[in-house]
């Protein structure tokens, strides 16, 4: 079992962290994003990373990854959430959130657009309606973590690291906190550690 991954890549970290949870061994290959070795390219021409080879099997959606690797194992429950819920909350990060993401996070390649502005529509979109689902109960989705908060984790630490100072300054406690869990999670901390490029 291969892993092609990238250290700071939010779907790489969300894929790395259910394959930790559900203990599955693998050999870790870190790519470069500008450099992809032509072995993952072969098994995923898409060309990006997460990608879990398996044989003549190719994951190359994060998601797939997560959902495979709780089908093998589910130790705390991950799975155990309404499957329609889930995919709404992961299709608006993966979708309308990281578009605004983006924009945040690179100014410069979008100089019509006003930050506060797109701060603002990512609040109305997401950071929001998280805060009032942290706000009734721990996780996303109820009192258990699920894979849903793993599957969205990575992208709030993301946004929340283009401007900590304003992201402190925001009205969503809940979600400051939930994200401080995250952060420091052993989880977390073990698929962050650093692995020296992978050559073909
Ligand atoms: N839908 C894909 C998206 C993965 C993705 O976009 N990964 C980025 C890195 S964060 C990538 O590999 N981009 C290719 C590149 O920058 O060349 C998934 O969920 O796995």
């Amino acid at each position: 079992m291969i892993l092609y991954s990238y250290r700071r890549c939010p779907y790489a970290m969300r894929a790395r962290m259910a394959l930790k949870y559900a203990s599955i061994k693998l050999e870790h290959r870190e790519i470069e994003l500008r450099n992809k070795p032509q072995s993952m390219l072969l098994a995923s021409p898409k060309g990006t990373v997460p990608v879990l080879c398996m044989g003549d099997t190719v994951l190359d959606q994060s998601v797939d990854i997560m959902r495979w690797a709780i089908d093998q194992s589910d130790p705390a429950g991950w799975g155990d959430v309404d499957d329609t819920l889930a995919q709404t909350w992961v299709e608006k990060n993966d979708g309308p959130f990281k578009v605004l993401l983006d924009q945040y996070k690179y100014p410069n390649r979008f100089p019509e657009l006003n930050q506060e502005v797109v701060l603002e529509e990512a609040l109305q979109l997401m950071l929001l309606p998280m805060e009032q689902s942290l706000q009734a109960t721990q996780y996303l989705l109820g009192a258990q973590m699920s894979w849903v908060d793993i599957a969205i984790f990575p992208f709030i630490r993301q946004f929340s690291m283009v401007d900590p100072r304003r992201f402190e300054s925001l009205p969503i406690n809940a979600v400051k906190q939930w994200l401080s869990l995250h952060l420091e999670s052993e989880l977390f901390n073990s698929v962050m550690q650093k692995h020296p490029v992978w050559r073909d």
